[in-house]
């Protein structure tokens, strides 16, 4: 006898017929198949996409194509609910929806092999599409999805194989009858291949679930080994080593120096510091995998309405002899009355309204078009870009080349516009165009063309509701209001009068700027609101706006506790 014989259970009754039980048993093992299939299907995908590169991967593809498919709501909700992990929590659902999936497709497959290699291939099918339909994408994006859905049928049929092998009743030799015992042999071998085929009677078939047992637990091996060599393998794309390698431009025109205790929170606990360390900076855009550009493949292509437009190199912009130094504050139009969608850096970069009058920009362009490497689109001011003192085409910050995830090696800031009307991340190229010609990424989202940031104020301490000792305390935070600059920042407690805070020594009007009030607590719970007065006069408005479609006003009112 065979082992396969050996380990065979009997899911049928003695007339030959299955049992409730052995049904029951056969499904719930078949739903289990789809799990290590599914699993080594994305191994085997991710694999692949270790040879073609990370964006190929089925699950970034399909995840990146959600993004841009999810009406701008549901997109908005995901921001305010899982904040900057909205990306890994739309990996971790993609991950739950392929589970079902696979599930669903292991039982599908007991009844029907055909089914379940369709199901199969139509999953494959959507993970290639995804792949090759992003704006960057090719047609060996396709390689992964189809690898993955090709390794996942055979998985799938090896797993539910073992599920319909012939019940062991129906074949039992006598012993010592050899014709009989070869006879059974043949039968054997038979049964199988109908079972592969799905041609089998599976009515009275037995299941062999130690062959099933010890297929899943190599299956799953083989997903683990091709998913880990595959992320191994994706890291050859990784530049952050050519980043490291990489030296800044002394800057021509550094950037002013800061007075002397220019840094408030150096003496109030809780406060944001004036300049925002790199890995703290907030991060807001689209891509599941940061794109990864080799500094020696960069370029920014100049195209449009431009008399002589012209490509830069890396080299050509480091080397140029107008680099500037310049501290900025870059805001994100999603941030919320109170939020922390902002920071705060010492940019290096050349400046954008001299790249785009050399090139010979046309007086009817009225929208900058740029372009990134994973296919955003951003449209920026042609008139900002050339007016606002300070745009740059940056490539460092804090004295460092940007971080991967802010752009690198190459991004656009226009201060005083909200990041996602200027701050074009990853940017290989301008369109010099109109308004009117090309609605780009958020505008196609109803978002507004143009989005100038707007006056806000915020408290950092207290926190809200966080139990704080009574006496004296600082009452602190930052406020900003970019090419404009703070001109007074006010605190009221409860009902009473707007009180003046102290204001961190002027700096550049495009920084945010430290307020703080020091203020004695008795115990007790407050209701503190902040306003801010702009350079030019304007007083931060009460009236309420959601972020959507041009940014949050409001002032922001807290309630804490002294005690
Ligand atoms: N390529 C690209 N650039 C982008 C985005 C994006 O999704 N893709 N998001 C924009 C938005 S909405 C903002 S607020 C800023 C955020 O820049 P940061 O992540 O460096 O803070 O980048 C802008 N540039
Ligand atoms: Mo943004």
């Amino acid at each position: 006898m065979t082992t396969t014989e050996q380990a065979a259970t009997p899911a049928t009754g003695p007339d030959g017929a299955p049992t409730p039980s052995g049904r029951r048993r056969r499904r719930l093992l078949a739903g289990l198949a789809g799990l290590p299939a599914a699993a080594v299907a994305l191994g085997a995908a991710e694999l692949a996409a270790g040879l073609v590169g990370p964006s190929s991967s089925p699950v970034v593809a399909v995840g990146g194509t959600v993004i841009t498919l999810v009406p701008e709501p549901v997109k908005q909700f995901a921001i305010a609910t899982f904040g900057e992990h909205d990306k890994t929590a739309l990996v971790v659902g993609t991950l739950v929806l392929v589970a079902l999936y696979a599930v669903v497709l292991g039982r599908v497959a007991l009844r029907s092999r055909r089914a379940g290699v369709a199901g199969t291939a139509a999953f494959g099918l959507v993970g290639a599409l995804a792949a090759v339909t992003r704006p960057a994408g090719g047609p060996l994006d396709a390689l992964p999805s189809v690898a993955g859905a090709v390794v996942g049928v055979v998985a799938l049929l090896a797993l539910v194989a073992p599920l319909t092998v012939p019940a062991p009743a129906r074949h039992a030799a006598p012993p010592g009858d050899g014709g009989a015992a070869r006879r059974h042999a043949d039968e054997v071998v038979l049964d199988r291949l109908r079972g592969a085929l799905g041609t089998a009677d599976r009515k009275g078939a037995g299941m062999d679930r130690r062959r099933f047992f010890v297929t899943g637990g190599a299956v799953l091996g083989a997903a683990a080994v091709s998913g880990g060599a595959g992320r191994l393998l994706q890291r050859r794309f990784d530049v952050s080593g050519a980043r490291g390698d990489l030296t800044l431009p002394p800057p021509s025109s550094p950037a002013p120096a800061l007075p002397a205790g220019a840094d408030l929170a150096e003496r109030v606990p809780g406060l944001t510091p004036l300049f925002t360390a790199n890995r703290d900076f907030y991060r807001v855009d689209t891509a599941l995998t940061v794109p990864q550009i080799r500094p020696s493949e960069y370029s920014l292509t100049l195209r449009g309405m431009f008399d002589a437009p012209c490509r830069y190199t890396l080299p050509d912009l480091f080397d140029r002899d107008d680099v500037i130094e310049r501290d900025i504050t870059l805001t994100c139009v999603s941030n919320e009355v109170g939020g922390t969608l902002a920071s705060t850096a010492r940019w290096t970069g050349v400046p954008l309204g001299a790249l785009l009058r050399e090139n010979g920009i046309q007086a009817g362009s009225d929208q900058l078009v740029c372009r990134s490497q994973d296919g955003m689109t951003i449209g920026a001011s042609t008139r900002a870009a050339l007016e606002v003192e300070d745009a740059m085409i940056a490539f460092g910050q804090n004295g460092e080349p940007l971080p991967v995830e802010h752009g690198f090696p190459v991004r656009m800031l226009i201060p005083g516009l909200y990041g996602y009307v200027s701050a074009c991340k990853w940017l290989t190229e301008i369109e010099a165009s109109t308004y009117d010609a090309f609605d780009v990424y958020w505008t196609q989202r109803d978002w507004a063309r143009q989005a100038p940031v707007k006056l806000f104020s915020r408290i950092d301490t207290p926190v809200p509701l966080r139990r704080f000792p009574a006496g004296r305390t600082a009452i602190a935070g930052v406020a900003w209001a970019q090419t404009r600059g703070i001109a007074r920042v006010e605190v009221r407690i409860d009902d009473g009068e707007w009180r003046e805070a102290q204001l961190s020594p002027r700096v550049d009007a495009d920084l945010w700027r430290q307020w703080v009030l020091p203020h004695d607590f008795a115990p007790g719970a407050y209701q503190l609101t902040v306003r801010a007065t702009a350079a030019d006069g304007e007083v931060q408005t009460e009236e309420r706006a959601a972020p959507f479609p041009d940014g949050a006003s409001g002032l922001q009112s807290i309630r804490v506790i002294a005690t």
